[in-house]
């Protein structure tokens, strides 16, 4: 343990642990992220062993509308007048790769950073997060990776909150 306690002994190494630089933010979220799709996976198959379980998460599947073609195209959803535009690269736009999540308001939007939730309707799968940075002309650029559901549903919800216009939601499926 000697190399152990040098490191915790320096000065630095506690300073470092407190104020993480954005690469290391970044490697801790790219960590965080890989859990989360075990942890998900998990939940998939423990969800899915329970029949009770399994029809209810039918029932509230069947009441979610796709309202994103975005194997095609990018896509628009909107709260009153204020719209706000998804598109998302590479396509086909599949499970486990890493994604690039471009939105696009309508009008400007005063916020630096956006947060982009990524969900299965009726169904768990840990938390996701995209943080989406807004670019020098005002789109907002953010990268994340969709988990693949052990139950084989491709079904998934973007939803993105614009502090001060509302929330926009996106349903689109992926390609497994
Ligand atoms: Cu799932």
């Amino acid at each position: 343990m000697p190399a152990f306690s040098r490191r915790l002994g320096s000065g630095s190494y506690r300073r470092r642990a407190v104020f993480f630089s954005r690469g290391e933010m970044r490697h801790t979220a790219r960590i965080g992220v890989a859990f989360m799709q075990a942890l998900s996976l998990c939940m998939c198959v423990t969800v899915f062993s329970d029949a009770g379980a399994d029809e209810r998460q039918n029932n509230q599947a069947k009441t979610v509308e796709v309202n994103c073609d975005i194997q095609r195209e990018a896509c628009t959803a909107w709260h009153g007048t204020f719209e706000a535009v998804l598109d998302i690269s590479p396509r086909p736009v599949r499970t486990m790769q890493k994604l690039q999540f471009l939105v696009t308001p309508n009008t400007e939007v005063s916020s630096e950073d956006l947060m982009l939730e990524l969900a299965m309707p009726g169904m768990f799968m840990g938390k996701n997060t995209v943080v989406l940075k807004k670019a020098l002309d005002g789109r907002y650029v953010g990268t994340g990776i969709v988990p693949r559901c052990a139950s084989g549903r491709t079904l998934w919800s973007a939803t993105v909150d614009f502090p001060g216009k509302g929330t926009v939601r996106f349903l689109f499926h992926v390609v497994h």
